[in-house]
């Protein structure tokens, strides 16, 4: 927390001492006497926030002056977690406002934890979007997130006898005292109606949407300040009001309810996330949100550029806009339908512009995720957009046969529109076609994008494809959530690594230093400690810090492979039973994350955990050797607490199948060793930490193609596998389940029959790798070696690094 601050003043703890009562007085109207933790926590943020702005508007100033280019950054999802200690931490007065607050016998770390936890994303992808919030201002990118500002974030997940339960997440309660509402900032989005055609003369016709609904969006600014209050840059939220907020007429005649439909209906827009990050959500509400999002975003951009320049002929030279995912690809025909519909540009014109704009990120190759909208419900909500999607389509269609002379089949999988069944638009290919760069989010995942979803439009446009590795900001997943470990390398290594994350690699001198690795284990141990508490106080579980603590969190899905790390906890839970005479290494094994709420396999293994947890930890013979402890409601929070305290990171995704991970990064900074297959970005975290650094195990991505293509036999894999085996069997036989034993038979059945996810047919290799990882556990020296060169080694992960790869070959930005 010892940072320096820009001005000797900004830090001046008896200064801020007398902004905090400045604020609680006259700002929230509280006597500092009668205060409650909350009010001092809203007047800490209201400092911080009063401090930012001052730096804010010297960068909007500057972007204006400069004419920089300005890069947006369009998402359904920004997991921004709690906002006051990254603010204070970047403005550098962290350890001001602390004594600040002290004087008053205000603790900061109690009302911290107050802050709710802004969970306006599902996982990944959101998360990724808040990194590269804070990495844009920190690299000085003039830069907007645009989103929506959800009512109800993620839900909140309990535990009701093992089952997860959603409880509605309401982080607004006490107001959020970070955001400004920008009433004057309101555009009108519509929805349905009809198209009408003006024929202007013989060869121009115009197209004027007469939409049949309307409503208003309205934004919400959250200033984002980068690490030493470089730049601050805004995160613009949407929110949703109706034209007319009653409809008098009806209520006079005495519908009252009827008399808010309207406005139940627009607000319905901003209400709440959907809950499911692989599956599309499918419905006309969440196409709604689309659209709502994309609309009031693209007039927002239009509107300040004209402010600053004559015409959109200099569009894309001034405007780059980054599209997380599909979610916001109806842009695309939007952005068309604005500058022609409504600036009076020619098709080709606009067209032209949006391709030069536009960049699209993939973060899946799950084909089941590609979003894709039945035609019928396209052409009801956006009939103009709809028109436009054929229009493009005709185009590159057309090109696709005449230039490139591709097969019928390439054809058909370029084409906007899936005839394979009911007609649906394809928002991947409308996002691809739309952009001049698609990038994926890992080397392996950008590859396997171009020979799997992509291929066809890959060969047609051979340019379009690169990789952009994701990162983690250093900021929260180092300097926040792991002090101590911050201050000891900063003391080591000198303060070089805070600007720049790769001078970690002076850390590597200290690998082998006896003292450097003792003081480095103590700072696990207590973060292990902390940990510990938490899993105490909130679940009445105790665990053992001296344990090897062996951690997975992140959503729930099959191909993440919670599974095969619960059987292997099952398999060894068995062999310690059957060998309680042999040197067993204590372990811990900490699962946490939600599921999608109609996901029901992960919801079983979710429950699988819980059970498996239950026998466990009550079985006298295991001794207190092996725990299972499934946390409930996994958020960014508890994220910050979980990873500096894991000696082992779980990224046992299905090889192919995760695009990225980002949490993997998290860790291994925080000096975890990984447990891993070659997926995602764990294939480039072994080049970068050095394979001895790093446990690998199972089939490559290849092998499981092959695999699924030939047919694998999983039966026999298991018949072969005795541990494997009765591992199963406990499952099946009820030993976890004794009131209802064929719970768990879906699940089983499953491995028997397809195994699509590989759990069986990895276990062996999976089991092998844990029991080397215990045997270098025993090796004290070598394990604190090994996890120091990961921190030493993962400085190239950080969001700066990605997101200044973004500003130079995707955006020609900063
Ligand atoms: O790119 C960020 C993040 C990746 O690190 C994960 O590997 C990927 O699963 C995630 N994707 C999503 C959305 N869809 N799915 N699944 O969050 O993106």
């Amino acid at each position: 927390e010892n940072v320096p601050a820009a001005e000797p003043r900004a830090s001046d703890p008896k200064i801020l001492a007398q902004e905090i009562i400045e604020r609680l007085t006259y700002r929230i109207g509280k006597d500092p006497k009668v205060a409650k933790p909350h009010d001092w926590l809203t007047a800490a943020i209201l400092v911080a926030r009063d401090r930012i702005t001052d730096n804010w508007m010297d960068s909007t100033r500057n972007t204006y002056e400069t004419g920089a280019k300005r890069v947006y950054y369009l998402s359904l999802e920004f997991l921004i977690g709690r906002l006051m200690r990254d603010a204070i931490t970047n403005l550098g007065i962290a350890d001001a406002l602390r004594e600040a607050l002290s004087t008053y016998g205000v603790d900061i770390d109690v009302i911290a934890q107050l802050e709710p936890d802004a969970a306006l994303g599902n996982g990944g992808l959101g998360r990724l979007a808040a990194c590269f919030m804070e990495s844009m201002a920190t690299v000085d990118i003039p830069a907007y997130g645009y989103g929506i500002r959800y009512v109800h974030g993620l839900f909140r997940q309990q535990m009701a006898d093992g089952w997860q339960v959603e409880l509605p997440e309401t982080w607004l309660t006490h107001g959020n005292p970070w955001e400004f509402e920008r009433r004057e900032s309101s555009y009108e989005i519509g929805f349905g109606g009809s198209v009408e055609t003006v024929n202007i003369d013989e060869e121009v016709t115009r197209y004027v949407w007469k939409p049949g609904e309307r409503v208003i969006a309205t934004a919400c600014d959250t200033p984002v300040v980068g690490w030493r209050a470089k730049r601050t840059n805004t995160l613009r939220l949407w929110t949703a009001y109706p034209i007319d907020p009653i409809l008098l007429d009806a209520f006079n005649a005495g519908d009252h309810i009827g008399a808010l439909r309207e406005s139940n209906k627009a607000e319905s827009l901003a209400r709440v996330l959907y809950p499911a990050d692989a599956t599309p959500a499918g419905q006309e509400l969440r196409l709604r949100q689309e659209y709502f999002f994309s609309s009031a975003s693209l007039q927002d951009i239009l509107r300040r550029h004209l402010q600053q320049y004559p015409d959109f002929t200099s569009l894309p030279d001034k405007v780059s806009i980054q599209l997380n995912d599909t979610h916001p690809a109806v842009s695309v025909a939007e952005l068309v339908r604005l500058l022609t519909d409504v600036h009076g540009l020619s098709f080709d014109q606009a067209w032209d512009i949006a391709r030069h704009t536009f960049s699209y990120t993939n973060h899946t190759l799950l084909p089941e995720a590609l979003e894709t909208w039945p035609v019928p419900l396209f052409e009801r909500l956006l009939p103009r957009h709809m028109q436009i999607i054929y229009a493009i389509n005709a185009k590159i269609l057309i090109e696709a046969r005449k230039e490139k002379g591709s097969s019928d089949e390439a054809i058909r999988t370029i084409s906007l529109i899936d005839e394979s069944g009911d007609r649906r638009v394809r928002m991947g290919n409308l996002a691809f076609v739309g952009s001049h760069s698609i990038n994926g989010v890992s080397a392996l995942h950008t590859e396997l994008m171009k020979d799997t979803v992509f291929a066809d439009l890959h060969r047609l446009y051979p340019e379009r494809i690169n990789n952009k590795t994701n990162g983690i900001t250093p900021r929260r997943w180092l300097m926040q959530c792991n002090p101590a470990l911050f201050s000891l390398i900063r003391e080591a290594i000198g303060d070089a690594f805070m600007d720049d994350a790769e001078e970690l690699k002076a850390l590597d001198a200290f690998a082998h230093d006896k003292e450097f690795q003792a003081r480095f284990a103590a700072i696990k141990r207590d973060n292990k400690v902390k940990l510990a508490q938490l899993v105490q106080t909130r679940m009445g579980i105790r665990i053992n810090p001296a344990a090897m603590f062996d951690i997975q969190i992140k959503r729930i899905h099959e191909y993440k492979r919670q599974l095969l790390n619960i059987i292997e906890a099952i398999s060894l839970y068995d062999q310690i039973r059957s060998h309680p005479e042999m040197d067993w290494v204590p372990r811990v094994k900490l699962f946490a994350g939600k599921a999608a709420p109609s996901y029901h396999n992960a919801k079983l293994i979710i429950k699988l955990a819980n059970d498996v947890a239950r026998v466990v930890n009550n079985d006298p013979a295991v001794r207190g050797l092996l725990k299972v402890v499934f946390v409930p409601n996994y958020n960014v929070s508890l994220a910050e607490v979980m990873v500096p305290a894991a000696d082992l990171s779980e990224q046992i995704s299905t090889a192919g199948m995760e695009a990225s991970g980002t949490g993997n990064m998290k860790f291994a900074l925080n000096g975890a060793l990984t447990i891993g297959t070659l997926d995602g970005a764990n294939v480039e975290m072994r080049d970068h930490v050095g394979e001895d650094n790093i446990k690998i195990f199972g089939m490559t991505a290849d092998e499981v193609a092959k695999a699924r293509a030939e047919g694998h036999n999983p039966r026999a894999i298991i018949e072969g596998s005795r541990e494997l085996s009765q591992a199963l069997q406990a499952i099946s036989s009820g030993v976890f389940s004794p009131d209802d034993r064929n719970r768990f038979a879906g699940l089983v059945d499953g491995l028997y029959s397809h195994d699509w996810f590989m759990v069986a047919a990895d276990f062996d290799a999976y089991a092998k790798a844990q029991r080397e990882v215990d045997a270098l556990w025993t090796d004290t020296d070598s394990w604190y070696s090994k996890t120091i060169l990961n921190t030493a080694r993962m400085g190239w992960f950080s969001s700066d690094r990605t997101i200044r790869q973004y500003a130079k070959e995707i955006w020609r930005a900063g």
